[in-house]
């Protein structure tokens, strides 16, 4: 079974650590034209994934928005499908998430699986180190940026992100970790402490407008929380949010961004998975 060979999911695994190479906080890439696809949270969701890397083959650039393992069905394949894909074309970029990290890891699921496996000693800290090397940010033409929870507190320009510490297993750094896990809120005036537990922040309207005008941003793409619709648009609409899961009860949506479209609404598009793709795929395929 292609799930106990630890020793080719590490290869896989440590091929893209190499391929990160010198780890960046926010990769940085130039797109002239065409269209950015953006995927949410997928949490072991593999019909998902594989749904939403089949109607974007014509997109310039795929974009996982961060937390694919924990609490879904087929974690580690939900992790390993868009690593694969990112080892062999640049177009596929995996963003971190919160549950890009042992801290969640080892309550919501994932280390459960690789336990059930079999993998968790020989493959885990394979897969903590790839955490390590993934960016925290994907910014698009300085204008379009896209992070797994929002903005941090302690740091309002994209300068200071650029010096966050990477190979922060957990993460350590407050910056980085309220990257990972803060959430928007229109009421909130500047930050509020969250309700995800300490060190987790809300940031209203104000704080946001402040950081995307000091940065020269136009458009946020966070993912994170659970959307009945699968998204919602926030802040005068230049945050959006997207969830691509199911197991939440809400609908799983990905965005197409036209990038040489003003990245206004009108530059944007909604797509909702089909009801049909859930388990369309299902790990360990029963024999007929
Ligand atoms: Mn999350």
């Amino acid at each position: 079974m292609y799930l106990a060979i630890p020793n080719q999911i590490n290869d896989t695994i440590d091929r893209y650590v190499e391929k990160l190479g010198h780890p960046v906080p926010v990769k940085k890439v130039v797109i002239e034209s065409g269209t950015v696809t953006f995927i949410g949270d997928t949490h072991g969701a593999l019909d998902v994934t594989s749904y939403a890397l089949a109607v974007s083959v014509n997109s310039r650039m795929v974009c996982f928005v961060g937390d694919l393992v924990d609490r879904g069905k087929n974690q580690l394949l939900n992790l390993l499908f868009p690593v694969e894909c990112a080892i062999f074309s640049t177009r596929i970029v995996i963003v971190r998430g919160n549950h890009e990290s042992s801290l969640t890891n080892e309550y919501y699921g994932f280390m459960d699986e690789l336990k059930e496996f079999g993998l968790l000693e020989s493959v885990y800290p394979h897969i903590l180190r790839l955490y390590g090397r993934l960016p925290y940010a994907l910014f698009i033409n300085g204008q379009l940026i896209a992070v797994h929870g929002g903005i941090p507190q302690g740091a309002t320009e994209i300068g200071s992100w650029e010096k966050l510490p990477m190979d922060d297993l957990e993460p350590a750094n407050q910056d980085a970790f309220q990257i990972l896990w803060n959430d928007p809120r229109e009421y909130v005036d500047g930050f509020l402490p969250g309700t995800r537990g300490e060190g987790t922040y809300l940031f209203g309207p104000d704080a946001f407008n402040d950081f995307a005008r000091k940065n020269g941003i136009k458009l946020m793409v966070r993912a994170h929380e659970v959307k009945k619709n699968g998204y919602e648009y926030m802040f005068g609409d230049m945050l959006v949010s997207i969830f691509s899961s199911r197991y939440h009860k809400g609908k799983a949506a990905i965005l197409d961004v036209q990038v040489d479209g003003g990245l206004g609404k009108e530059s944007q598009k909604i797509g909702i998975v089909p009801d049909e793709v859930e388990g369309s795929i299902e790990w360990p395929l029963k024999r007929a």
